[in-house]
């Protein structure tokens, strides 16, 4: 007769090696070599979001750019202004930006029609905004002392944001870390320094970051671009974030292959998406997803004197412009000391916010447009389940009673103005073209969409 403490045991041996084999499955997969539909899938939610915020904080919001009599630093200001660690380690003391708060930076993202988070974990200065059990170079050792990404993670549960993380291969402070910045080798030499001790402190960073404060959206490499990272690394590096959570999403700088501000990879390269940076490809990246980055002012860290930010005009521009062409536009805030974002990009969101509450569906789900040139703006499409086909026409310089040409021979089923849907709008076809004749509204200061819907594709 079988006792039922020799059931329990059996099963609980079953269960060891269950999980046993699941870990070294999971470890083990290839998840490079998935299917077009198998990405497809991941990559969906990414493809209709089109729009996310982009976060670069830490120590470097104390001196806000100020280092010395030079005042145009950002986040590389260990590096730039040749800050020996000692030095720099002392902003650790002086970090504590009470006026910090999570569910306030949530909904002005949320508010200005962004869909996901980019924070920075951890940029180049090694620094760390979350609460890492294998390093004191972290937020618990500053006056602060609360775990903001745990704080950013909660708030964004709560809105429905999806929350991804920035993290730099590259680190300035880690002693394994290789190569030494020449101007301080002397300073801090290599010593016993081993740069394969590095990525397991790497990996055990990535494993907190995953398994505390997720699930998450993105994990956005950075800082690959040194002679000690190599493309078997990045594979390496890929395939462990994925055993962890095998749905989420990896930029391509997690390899080597990123051609510097292009942002464009090799195809043997790895990596989900393409990363332009502080452009927008001319013609778009046609057959790859891409995002570009960009500042809001000159720094992606924050910079005090900085003002030179672009206009509301310009950054709504840039999001139609990106997304014509098939693009995700990942646009950064740099917060103060104090935890507050500044003045200037509060008002921006807020204003390209009130934009995107008339015109959001002319951006998301949207996919690049079908013509080369259109003079007078943008178009963006969408494609719906019954095989019909809306086009977003974005006239960035609408003056009433005006006439735009499509160059299609098609007419449409239903057009209507996004801003003001009682406006009745003609339509005619002339020499294979179609003039869409503009109803005497008052036009949108930014850009003012007209939707066409056409049986078909065109
Ligand atoms: O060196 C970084 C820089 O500080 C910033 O984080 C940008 C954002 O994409 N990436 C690197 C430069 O390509």
């Amino acid at each position: 007769m079988i006792k039922t403490y020799q059931i329990t045991f059996l099963c609980f041996i079953i269960l060891v090696f269950t999980i046993i084999i699941f870990s070294f499955t999971a470890l083990a997969q290839d998840y490079t070599k998935e299917s077009k539909e198998q990405k497809d899938q991941r990559m969906k939610w990414w493809r209709e979001a089109r729009f996310g915020l982009f976060i670069h904080w830490g120590l470097y919001a104390i001196p806000a750019g100020k280092w010395g009599d030079k005042t145009n630093y950002g986040e590389w200001i260990r590096h730039e202004a040749q800050i020996p660690l000692p030095e720099y380690k002392k902003l650790l003391t002086q970090f504590n930006p009470i006026k910090f708060n999570a569910k306030e930076w949530v909904r002005m993202a949320k508010d200005a029609g962004m869909k996901y988070i980019v924070i920075t974990s951890k940029h180049h200065d090694g620094f760390c905004l979350f609460d890492s059990k294998v390093t004191d170079w972290d937020v618990m050792s500053t006056p602060f002392q609360r775990d903001i990404l745990k704080e950013l993670s909660d708030a964004c549960k709560e809105e429905g944001m999806r929350l991804c993380f920035y993290y730099s291969i590259m680190d300035w402070h880690h002693p394994d870390y290789l190569p030494r910045r020449d101007w301080e080798k002397e300073q801090r030499p290599e010593g016993d320094a081993d740069f394969n001790r590095y990525i397991e402190y790497m990996k055990a960073q990535l494993k907190e970051l995953i398994t505390n404060y997720g699930p998450l959206g993105i994990l956005w490499f950075d800082g690959e671009w040194e002679n000690t990272w190599t493309h078997e690394k990045g594979v390496d590096l890929y395939n462990y974030v994925r055993s962890l959570q095998p749905d989420i999403i990896i930029n391509n700088r997690v390899d080597t292959g990123r051609s510097g501000m292009e942002g464009t990879s090799e195809p043997k390269n790895v990596g989900d998406y393409e990363t332009p940076e502080q452009k927008v490809p001319a013609t778009g990246l046609p057959g790859v997803d891409w995002e570009t980055c960009m500042t809001m002012n000159n720094h992606w860290g924050y910079n005090a004197v900085d003002k030179n930010f672009k206009s509301t005009k310009e950054l709504i521009q840039l999001l139609v412009d990106i997304v014509s062409k098939g693009g995700n536009f990942l646009l950064n805030v740099g917060p103060m000391a104090t935890g507050e974002f500044p003045p200037e990009s509060v008002q921006r969101l807020k204003e390209i916010g009130e934009w995107m509450k008339v015109n959001s569906e002319s951006v998301y789900g949207t996919i690049a447009n079908p013509f080369e040139k259109t003079p007078w703006g943008r178009c963006t499409q969408k494609k719906l389940d019954n095989g019909h086909t809306i086009l977003y026409v974005h006239i960035f310089d609408y003056k009433p009673n005006d006439k735009v040409v499509l160059p299609t021979d098609k007419s449409p089923v239903k057009v209507w103005l996004l801003k003001d849907t009682s406006k009745t709008i003609e339509t005619s076809l002339k020499k294979n073209n179609l003039v869409i004749k503009l109803p005497g509204i008052e036009p949108d200061p930014y850009d003012t969409v007209v939707a066409l819907e056409f049986e078909g594709s065109l």
